[in-house]
């Protein structure tokens, strides 16, 4: 799309439409898995971490994840198509055990393979002290899939909530350009 074939209201129309989808928590709408259930009580399944509660207490809310102990666990998000990442919120665990997230690494990407590992990094969860979310910037990496994977260790992987921004990857005609981003650059 050229800038002049654009009505000012049009572009106005689109912007205002992609302020809407882009504060919506897509999350929501996707399919959560992890590398293990915990083999404790409460068990702790991978949709606890896109239930909408940010509540962080592991035991009282029932609204965290938490594989076992295990090498290199993670946290894996199907968002069902590919949408243009803006940011990722993450709460971790708040009544303990908040720095085990420590060094937990955030990928943005649409290969499946490697339950997602393999795709492009967005970010680093470092300084982790305490369950208040946090968040992480993506800016626009494409992505169906969401995860979050601590590397190299033998953890305990427990995410209280996981809130993904984002509009979906539209593609223009033009080759690498995408429809909302065209817009926004006007
Ligand atoms: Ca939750």
């Amino acid at each position: 799309m050229i800038k002049d074939e654009v009505s000012d209201t049009r572009r106005n129309e689109v912007n205002l439409l992609y302020n809407v989808i882009s504060e919506t928590n897509i999350a929501l709408k996707g399919h959560a898995t992890q590398s293990s259930d915990y083999q404790g009580t409460p068990v702790g399944p991978p949709e606890n971490a896109i239930d909408g509660n940010r509540n962080s207490h592991y035991y009282n809310s029932l609204s965290c994840t938490h594989t076992n102990w295990q090498s290199s666990p993670w946290w894996s998000l199907d968002l069902l198509q590919s949408y243009l990442i803006s940011s990722v919120i993450v709460t971790g665990r708040g009544d303990c055990c908040a720095s085990r997230l420590e060094g937990a690494e955030i990928h943005v990407g649409n290969s499946a393979a490697n339950n997602g590992i393999n795709n492009p990094l967005c970010a680093t969860i470092t300084g982790i002290k305490s369950a208040y979310p946090r968040t992480f910037q993506c800016n626009g990496m494409e992505g169906r899939y969401i995860t979050i994977a601590i590397p190299a260790r033998t953890e305990f992987l427990t995410l209280c909530e996981v809130e993904v921004f984002g509009v979906p990857a539209i593609k223009n005609d033009i080759p690498g350009k995408y429809v909302w981003y065209d817009f926004q650059l006007y």
